[in-house]
């Protein structure tokens, strides 16, 4: 089977967001046939879109995985479902948020997905933890990350010094 690298933005603003990223750290972690690489640090951020809702955490993590493009998504969406994320308010708080940035250097428009993830391109909010996980990246479309991200301010984004780290059991 062949191995993918999957970059994968995690976000909260209700029912405890620390501990709802950390936790799907740790689902992210026992998935099947995949490792958890890294992960960066949990970031405190300012709502992006409507602003009558609590501050987010964010973070993004690293997998790497046997799982195909699909299967990976199934996984993400279970793993929502489990910490109570119900789809309803557009832009509206979330428990629980996984949006899959990157597979390799697929690029894909599918009503299901898109690849890379459009908010790659909009929001501080995953640049700056993708940065933090993988500061040498090149996206699919030859752009380095480190080039990207200078058209982003980091206003409105606190790093969380506390980073445990959570790797797959596995090897
Ligand atoms: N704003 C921030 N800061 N972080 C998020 O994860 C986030 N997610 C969203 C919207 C509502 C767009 N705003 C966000 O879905």
């Amino acid at each position: 089977m062949t191995l993918h690298l999957a970059y994968v933005a995690l976000g909260s603003n209700l029912h405890n967001p620390p501990y709802q990223v950390s936790n799907a750290l740790k689902a992210l972690a026992i998935l099947p046939y995949t490792q958890l690489r890294t992960h960066s640090s949990l970031y405190r951020t300012a709502p992006w879109g409507p602003q009558n809702q609590p501050a987010y955490i964010n973070a993004v993590a690293l997998l790497q995985t046997h799982l195909a493009v699909q299967v990976l998504l199934n996984h993400l969406q279970t793993i929502e479902r489990n910490h109570g994320r119900v789809r309803t308010v557009r832009w509206g708080p979330r428990t629980l948020d996984l949006d899959l940035l990157l597979y390799d250097n697929r690029q894909l428009k599918s009503p299901i997905l898109t690849l890379p993830h459009p908010g790659l391109y909009q929001r501080a909010f995953v640049l700056y933890p993708l940065y933090e996980c993988a500061p040498t990246l090149v996206l699919p479309t030859g752009q380095p990350l480190s080039e990207l991200i200078q058209s982003y301010s980091a206003a409105g984004l606190q790093q969380l010094k506390t980073k445990n780290t959570y790797k797959s059991l596995k090897n």
